[in-house]
């Protein structure tokens, strides 16, 4: 049995202690997180809060929870020089001589959370000695993972050397339940909020016609760490495109704390991850909370799209 604690000894040479230090404390965030989530209907944890954050939504008193549990974690480890959330306005600086900053989203999906559905937690952390040094394309992650809260807390992380998941006992311990995941190359499932298909550019549009047309099945949970770890289990592609009706919009979901880690882990198991024509890890970063159209997962139909995105930039540069 290969528990967390010895996957982090084994990394120690590679990573080095601070990296590791980073990540022990946010893995054990996670199980904290993780533990309050089981009981939080019986602590009143439930419904909203009157407070709206950077991106102008409700936040849920989890929302605050897990956010806190996430910053005390990196006011604990002294190599954490900045943290940056999908809760907080700006990144918050924690220790002065820190050399990495730790990116996350403290409770993805939470809008699941009264409905008792999977949520969870990404997270990644990068070198950035000051401020300025945060916004780098997602290519310069250290490390980015996602923890599931589901039946099952399962840890889902890449640390440059393939993707490990661990799964939570009921002791407390995470144990490594798969040594190097996969993203199988091809496979007949998408998950794309097809309410929104008004908005769908005529690539996306397309390909979801085709895939029906072929039979794909459809899946959507409306956590997309939820929608991750089916396609990391089974393969299949996940889609949040950019409204078409609002052009500049980008999408709805975040580069920096959704986007770039999910990217890493997906390219990391052999996937693929892409916004239109470039690659998600390629992006520029221009702004802590900037959003972007995505779309990950099985590479041969993540590359169908890239291929028909291509196709209409020859296009108009033929025009
Ligand atoms: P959140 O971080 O505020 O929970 O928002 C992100 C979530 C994703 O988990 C999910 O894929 C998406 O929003 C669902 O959006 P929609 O409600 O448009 O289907
Ligand atoms: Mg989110």
């Amino acid at each position: 049995m290969t528990t967390f604690e010895t996957f982090l000894d084994a990394q120690t040479d590679a990573l080095g202690g601070d990296l590791v230090a980073v990540l022990r404390a946010v893995a054990e965030a996670t199980r904290k997180i993780s533990d309050t989530l089981k009981t939080s209907s019986l602590d009143g944890l439930t419904g909203a809060t009157e407070i709206t954050n950077v991106q102008g939504e409700a936040q849920k008193p989890l929302d605050i929870l897990s956010n806190d549990i996430l910053l005390d974690a990196c006011r604990a480890v002294p190599s954490v020089a900045f943290a940056v959330s999908e809760e907080l306005d700006a990144e918050v600086a924690i220790h002065v001589d820190g050399r990495y900053a730790v990116i996350f989203d403290p409770l993805d999906g939470s809008s699941n959370l009264d409905v008792n559905v999977t949520v969870g937690t990404i997270f990644s952390v990068i070198e950035a000695k000051s401020a300025d040094e945060i916004l780098k394309s997602g290519r310069h992650q250290l490390i980015a993972g996602y923890a599931a809260y589901g039946p099952q807390t399962t840890l889902v992380l890449t640390t440059g050397r393939g993707v490990q998941i661990f799964t939570l006992d009921a002791a407390g311990t995470y144990v490594m339940t798969t040594a190097d995941a996969k993203i199988t190359p091809e496979a007949k499932e998408f998950a794309i909020n097809a309410a929104r298909r008004a908005s769908w550019d005529d690539v996306v549009s397309a390909y979801i016609e085709d895939a029906i047309d072929s039979g794909h099945n459809m899946r959507w949970v409306g956590s997309m760490v939820a929608d991750t770890h089916r396609i990391f289990n089974r393969g299949g592609v996940f889609l949040y495109p950019a409204d078409r009706n609002k052009p500049g919009a980008g999408g709805r979901l975040r580069l920096l704390y959704e986007a770039n880690p999910i990217g890493l882990l997906v390219e990391a198991a052999g996937g693929e991850a892409i916004i239109g024509n470039e690659k998600i890890l390629d992006i520029a970063p221009t702004s802590l909370h900037q959003r972007v159209p995505v779309i990950f997962g099985s590479k041969a139909e993540v590359d169908k799209l890239a291929t028909a995105y291509r196709a209409r930039v020859l296009e108009a540069a033929a025009e």
